[in-house]
């Protein structure tokens, strides 16, 4: 295989400006430039992928289908260079040709498929999967637009488009010959003939589906690996059959259906609508999906009968949950099976992970709706239900579990419950959340099947969330850890924790954080004109806005700080900069106050010359994978605030911790296993615990109380209600925490119950710092114990304990 060097790159690069972009290097804007490295790096990729398939299907491998609704990618130009290991050469190819490489990195935009948590995960699986070398595709929709992009226009949030695709299509190879069709609506047929049922799908919609395949290279490999994403077409540009027979209409809205599909990824996150579009969406990629993988399977194999034998299929969260009944579909009506083969297969075959406990995003489908859009797939589910609402009377005895665990039930389709009885596992995503899908939400399911469930802790791609974002502290780990064992073994990031009592090593670490504590300045300042100070404490809270996750709790406590430093300007001697990025999703108005909230807060900071040099507040517009890029290595204390209990993992805890910063957090989802392996003294925990939550719920909890009993608290919770100077009051917010609103309990989240073990925790916090040494030996060891939360672990656990495929060790 070639390897690339500066010179041969430079050719490369020239050749392709002059052949796709008829340009010169001096004539090249940067986003060809850009364009001209990604047809560069996607030729050496195509190569190695064309390879990897052919072994996987001369040995006849076992592979892994990883299906998702979303892949937060992000750039792929210097994760791409990385993993090739050409990332110095490309750099200074582009500087030879009188590009600032960092330029032609920031042009491209992010892919931004996904929403959060779930969708990032995705992508840091396809990266571990293939430097594993496991034969593995992820399957998705094709958006047009992404996750919108957020401006922030008199404090409010306000949504754009987020035209990627423009430069972003840059990784995109179109298949059209792999196209597949899909149906919906119509009527379903059936007939017997020769002894066989027939199954007819009339008058049915169908929309063609075409693969754009995004090549994945691994680190250390040549294995390459696909992400295909599904493009909606029209079948026919106008139907003329319909056209002329007059349906104009039915022609037209044909048409109009098939290019709504893939127009745009649902931006909400952690909270379902029963939209009929989205249903679409998940069949369509789902429906594609499925029959490109049988139709290969039947092309290698030559028979189905041992489908799961070659294949498993993940399923990220409910949302492609409809693999289950279109798999029956497939064995069933396409290739004849009968149903108890066709059933053994499917649930030998399928696996579900739980991303969230919320009730508002358990999916379930009306049933109306289900039926008459997926008439065919609805009979199936239909009698996937039947079958398991008599295994589950045949266990339990009893009408209570029934109607829990039940599938198909008043007038609605339970996603969850159909993968539970469809899958051959169902997972968490930490220690905490898995043991709370045992004991409460699936506590039936698992009494019937408990072997069926399982936990696999969250990990994050180490290699982007540290090496290739932070270099200054992945020279220092080489340096310390001799060599770059820890890329591909992140245990041997624990060697760090020798280093504990060496001052010199402490020191290197606090000039790297503050150095890109500096560079991050830089960048605030000159892309957002966002002046901040270096010698601030960076404390950052970044994720999803969710009530859950209790922004609004660290926004009381940055008020009561400000209230102290109203009574004493001396009250704080340490400057400290509180940092948020928060997507609301665009119908959740409460997290669109919030937001507001932050920044009208922020804003009454900034015009108070009390707080200068001593707090300050910043709200980061439009938060992304590439601004969370540049903040992490900048980042000193990571917010991981939410009620205990409802935070399925967090993957961003774990991206501070591998940066350094020290974590101020609940006992919840990831938090608790950073906690054993931290010990109380490397992080700083406070709050209630979920049992203690339940708790207090189920004993009546009444806010009030606390806001009667602590006069810090009710002048904060005051302040928000009088309003700050741009004039806004925050009266709305104020009711929901005393008396709830909205059908919704008063302070639901248990904001109140928490806030004084959170003022005291952090307390803590600025005390610590106030002591470099012990700050920086801390933040030492977070670094030293963050290997586990690798994504290469946690994948290596589902290849080993689920999936049952071979891996690199
Ligand atoms: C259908 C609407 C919808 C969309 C996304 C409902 C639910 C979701 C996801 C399940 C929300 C999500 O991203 N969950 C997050 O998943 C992460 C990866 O496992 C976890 O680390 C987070 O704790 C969890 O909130």
């Amino acid at each position: 295989m070639k390897k690339f060097t500066t010179k041969s790159l430079e050719e490369e690069l020239s050749a392709k400006l002059m052949l796709h972009f008829g340009k010169t290097a001096e004539e090249a804007l940067p986003g060809e430039m850009m364009r001209a490295c990604a047809l560069t790096l996607r030729d050496v990729m195509a190569l190695r992928e064309v390879e990897t398939r052919r072994k996987t299907r001369k040995e006849q491998k076992k592979q892994v289908h990883y299906l998702s609704l979303e892949f937060l990618m992000g750039r792929s130009l210097m994760k791409n260079a990385y993993n090739l290991g050409i990332l110095p050469q490309l750099r200074q190819a582009l500087e030879n040709m009188g590009f600032k490489a960092a330029d032609i990195f920031e042009i491209e935009p992010d892919a931004a498929l996904g929403n959060g948590g779930l969708g990032r995960l995705a992508a840091c699986y396809l990266d571990s999967m293939t430097t594993l070398e496991i034969p593995a595709t992820g399957y998705s929709i094709c958006y047009e637009l992404g996750i919108f992009k957020q401006k922030i226009v008199e404090g409010q949030q306000v949504e754009l488009p987020d035209n990627w695709k423009d430069l972003g299509a840059a990784w995109l190879l179109p298949k059209p010959a792999e196209a597949q069709e899909v149906r919906f609506g119509g009527k379903v047929r059936e007939f017997w003939d020769n002894g066989h049922l027939h199954i007819i799908h009339e008058d049915a919609t169908v929309v063609q589906a075409v693969p754009c395949d995004m090549e994945i290279a691994g680190y250390g490999t040549e294995h390459v690996n696909v992400l295909r994403l599904w493009d909606a077409r029209s079948t026919k540009p106008v139907d003329m059959s319909l056209f002329s027979r007059g349906e104009y209409l039915k022609a037209a809205e044909e048409e109009a259906m098939a290019e709504t599909i893939a127009k745009v990824l649902y931006p909400e996150d952690n909270h379902v609508e029963g939209k009929s579009l989205r249903l679409k969406q998940q069949y369509f990629f789902v429906s594609a999906t499925m029959q490109s993988i049988v139709a290969k399977h039947l092309e290698t194999c030559g028979t189905l009968h041992n489908f799961h034998e070659k294949n498993v299929i993940q399923i990220n969260d409910t949302h492609p949950a409809l693999v289950i009944p279109e798999l029956m579909r497939l064995f069933i009506d396409d290739a004849g099976m009968d149903w108890d083969e066709a059933w053994r297969i499917t649930t030998q075959s399928v696996a579900y992970t739980n991303h969230t406990v919320l009730a508002e995003a358990l999916e379930r489908w009306p049933q109306d709706l289900f039926s008459r859009v997926l008439p065919r797939i609805w009979q199936i589910t239909l009698e996937i239900s039947r079958r398991w609402q008599e295994k589950v009377e045949d266990f339990y005895h009893d009408p209570r579990k029934t109607e829990k665990m039940a599938i198909v039930w008043g007038g609605e389709v339970r996603m969850a419950n159909l993968c539970i009885a469809g899958g051959m596992a169902v997972n968490g995503v930490s220690g905490l959340h898995s043991e709370i899908l045992r004991k409460d939400v699936f506590r039936d399911a698992c009494g019937m099947e408990p072997w069926k469930f399982r936990n696999v802790t969250n990990g994050i791609d180490h290699r982007r969330w540290l090496s290739e974002i932070n270099p200054r502290l992945d020279s220092l780990i080489k340096e310390l850890t001799g060599g770059d064992e820890y890329l591909l073994h992140p245990q041997a990031l624990k060697k760090l924790d020798a280093f504990a009592d060496d001052r010199t090593v402490l020191d290197r670490l606090a000039e790297i954080k503050l150095a890109n504590k500096r560079d991050f300045a830089a960048h605030a300042k000159k892309t957002r004109g966002v002046i901040l100070n270096p010698d601030a404490i960076f404390d950052v809270q970044v994720k999803r806005l969710h009530e859950y996750k209790r922004q609004l709790l660290n926004v009381l406590h940055i008020i009561a700080l400000y209230q102290r430093l109203q009574d004493d300007p001396n009250a704080i001697t340490q400057p400290h900069t509180f940092l948020f990025g928060a997507k609301a999703a665009p119908g959740y108005a409460v997290a669109k106050r919030i937001i507001h909230l932050i920044n009208s807060l922020a804003d009454q900071i900034d015009h108070d010359p009390i707080c200068k040099d001593k707090l300050q507040v910043v709200f980061l517009e439009n938060y992304r994978v590439s601004l969370a890029e540049q903040l992490m290595p900048a980042s000193e204390v990571s917010q991981q605030i939410s009620t205990a209990g409802k935070e399925a993992s967090g993957t961003g805890n774990m991206k501070f911790m591998m940066n350094g910063a020290l974590t101020i957090g609940t006992l919840d989802g990831a938090n608790v296993e950073m906690h054993q392996l931290l010990g109380d003294e490397n992080m700083f925990l406070f709050g209630l615990h979920s049992d203690e939550v339940e708790q207090m719920k189920r004993e009546g909890y009444v806010p009030q109380r606390i806001y009667n009993r602590s006069p810090v608290l009710s002048r904060c919770l005051d302040a928000l209600r009088n309003g700050f100077r741009d004039g806004v009051r925050y009266d709305d917010l104020y009711q929901r925490l005393l008396f709830g609103a909205g059908g919704s309990p008063a302070d639901e989240y248990l904001l109140l119950a928490d806030f004084d073990s959170y003022c005291q925790a952090s307390d803590r916090v600025v005390r610590t710092y106030a002591d470099p040494v012990q700050w920086n030996r801390m933040s030492l060891h977070n670094i030293a114990r963050s290997g586990v939360f690798a994504a290469d672990r946690a994948v290596a656990e589902y290849a080993d304990n689920i999936w049952r495929v071979p891996h690199r060790k």
